[in-house]
């Protein structure tokens, strides 16, 4: 695909900051296309026959970050995928919300370079307590490998040490809209909506 057609916004903040809640109301309200590089991970580390099973399933239970290319190439295809078969009206761009990447500076300049180049970053800024909470909470139900305290404990050593640099550096070439988010999941919504909006989105 063409990356004239498509509009790219990167949706990071550390694990349990709500980017999956909030990217579902982006997505009811402004038309995005949802991509969640951990869903598309969790799905390919079941799909039959494929060679990163294993793999995506240790470094997620561990918290590290798939190496890029797997990662990369699941976000590409989903894009031309989506493309394919639901394509935006005539004389618009498709918008795709890319939720919990890039978290690591190569694989930004990586996909920039080779796939698209991102319009924005929402950034979702919460308090390790509160998503510690939150995750725990979650991880009674979800069946998430990772949802424990001790994968959530690697889950934040990696976002700070390695995903942050990546928020930062968006940061130095104003492209964050960056939201705090430990208030409730409609107080949040207000401030995200009221961030893109100030950003023509
Ligand atoms: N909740 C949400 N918002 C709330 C609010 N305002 N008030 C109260 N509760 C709120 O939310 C988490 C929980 O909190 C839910 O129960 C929700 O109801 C509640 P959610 O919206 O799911 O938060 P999210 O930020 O999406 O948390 P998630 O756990 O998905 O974040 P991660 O970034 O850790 O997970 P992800 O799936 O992106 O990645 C998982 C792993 O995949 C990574 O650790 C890594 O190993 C691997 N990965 C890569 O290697 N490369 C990638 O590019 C991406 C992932
Ligand atoms: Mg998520």
């Amino acid at each position: 695909f063409s990356t004239k057609d498509v509009t790219v916004v990167f949706f990071l903040g550390g694990p349990g900051s709500g980017k999956g809640t909030q990217s579902a109301n982006l997505v009811k309200d402004y038309g995005f296309v949802h991509l969640s590089a951990g869903d598309l991970l969790r799905a390919e580390q079941v799909r039959e026959g494929s060679q990163y099973g294993e793999l995506i399933r240790e470094y997620i239970r561990e918290g590290k970050i798939v190496p890029m290319e797997v990662t990369v190439a699941l976000l590409s295809n989903a894009m031309a995928d989506s493309l394919a078969t639901s394509p935006p009206p005539a004389g618009t761009k498709a918008r795709f919300l890319v939720d919990g990447f890039p978290r690591k500076l190569d694989q930004a300049v990586f996909f920039e370079e080779t796939v698209c180049p991102s319009e924005l970053v929402l950034f979702l800024d919460c308090p390790e307590d509160v998503m510690e909470t939150r995750l725990l909470k979650r991880g009674e139900t979800s069946g998430r490998d990772d949802d424990n305290a001790a994968s959530i404990r690697k889950r934040f050593h990696t976002f700070v040490e390695t995903s942050m640099p990546v928020v930062d550096d968006f940061q130095k070439k104003d492209k964050v809209v960056s939201v705090k988010a430990d208030s409730s999941i409609e107080e949040v919504y207000e401030q995200v909506k009221a961030g893109i909006e100030a950003r023509g989105l």
